[in-house]
């Protein structure tokens, strides 16, 4: 059990809570990776951090039942190799705390019909899943809401696409804070500092999003070093050639922007270090950069996921370090809508 999130718990709460969770709904991209993995890391120092593999979230999306198995057992190895750390974090699979489900369920019914249809994610997925707009897809706002309740989390590190539902976790919060008195910790969005967006490898103008169904627009943690680098080579350009920031050089643009991200350098660093060198010499040079970056993190996956018996003391003790803080948020709120207690 992490001992700060565990003396936090008593009276003498001084570092703020976060918590955030990512989806195992496919294989995590560099983008996930640098535009939030990374950040949460390094949060883990200075903050009570609670992380969750979102496994409840996922099927609002149909899901083959041995893939899903299996994606989520590598969302968890995954994050624990890129340095999420049980001893410093709580991380726990959503779908092994049942409170979560239980919560959400209540907060639906203070959650309004329009708020809901006003989420443009909402919009979006069941524009794309016309064949399967489910209500879960149209709740997913309340489930969230309950995850980040339950821990009553200060704050909640989120990308620009998950801002509208963190604005309406607050209002659900306020709600019912405005009912029955002070239940819920209204939470804030955590901005990271420098948060990387990473753009699509083909369509430089959209982010780079996992369940984008062409294969060469993203790049995956755990590609392999040879299908990286065939990735970079292949990312959409312009006619200019020359390697610097730049109106209408998108694809450029993005990648200066990862090659500053993984190696720390400034985007004149870079411009200066490939003057009079071509396209081909820099996507080069950003694959062998990404590849450096994610090979320690590959090493670590290859043997968590090879050590179950590891994963699964881990998660185990998460899920109940999970539930039992959780429960404490679920009782009061029961008790204040006035079910009898068990
Ligand atoms: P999907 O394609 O299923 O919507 P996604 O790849 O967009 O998935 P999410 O699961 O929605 O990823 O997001 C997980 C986290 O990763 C979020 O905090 C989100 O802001 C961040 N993230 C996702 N894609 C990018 C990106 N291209 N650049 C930076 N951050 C990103
Ligand atoms: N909906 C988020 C994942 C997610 C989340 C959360 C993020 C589920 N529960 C609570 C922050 C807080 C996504 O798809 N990125």
């Amino acid at each position: 059990m992490p001992e700060e999130i565990k003396n936090n718990t008593q009276t003498t709460e001084k570092k703020k809570r976060i918590f955030s969770a990512i989806q195992p709904s496919g294989t995590i991209t560099l983008g996930n990776y640098l535009g939030a993995l990374r950040n949460w890391v390094k949060l883990q120092d200075d903050y009570n951090c609670i992380f969750a593999v979102a496994d409840l979230h996922a099927i609002t999306v149909r899901q083959d039942p041995k893939v899903f198995k299996q994606n989520i057992l590598n969302a968890y190895a995954l994050l624990l190799a890129c340095g999420i750390d049980p001893e410093k974090s709580m991380f726990f699979i959503q779908s092994h705390v049942h409170t979560h489900a239980e919560l959400a369920w209540l907060l639906n019914c203070y959650t309004q019909f329009g708020e809901l249809s006003r989420m443009t994610q909402f919009k979006d997925k069941s524009q794309k899943h016309a064949d399967n707009v489910n209500a879960g897809l149209f709740t997913y706002p309340s489930l969230m809401a309950a995850d980040i309740l339950l821990y009553q989390a200060d704050l909640v590190p989120v990308g620009a696409d998950q801002k509208q539902h963190l604005e309406l976790s607050r209002n659900i919060a306020e709600r019912f804070n405005g009912i029955y008195g002070k239940t819920f910790t209204v939470p804030d969005p955590y901005i990271a500092e420098v948060g990387a967006r990473v753009m699509s490898l083909q369509d430089p103008t959209r982010k780079m999003s996992k369940s984008d169904e062409n294969v060469n627009s993203w790049v995956a943690v755990l590609d392999k070093p040879e299908t990286i680098m065939k990735k970079f080579k292949r990312a959409v350009t312009d006619s200019e050639a020359r390697v610097c920031v730049g109106e209408g050089k998108e694809g450029i643009n993005n990648l200066i922007g990862i090659m500053s991200a993984v190696t720390g350098k400034t985007a004149d660093q870079i411009t200066a270090e490939f003057e009079g060198k071509g396209y081909g010499d820099f996507k080069t040079a950003v694959g062998e950069a990404v590849i450096e970056e994610l090979r320690p993190i590959q090493e670590r996956f290859d043997r968590y996921i090879n050590d179950k018996a590891y994963l699964e003391e881990q998660y185990r003790k998460g899920a109940e370090f999970a539930l039992k803080i959780s429960q404490r948020t679920l009782d009061k709120a029961m008790k204040k809508i006035g079910y009898l207690p068990k």
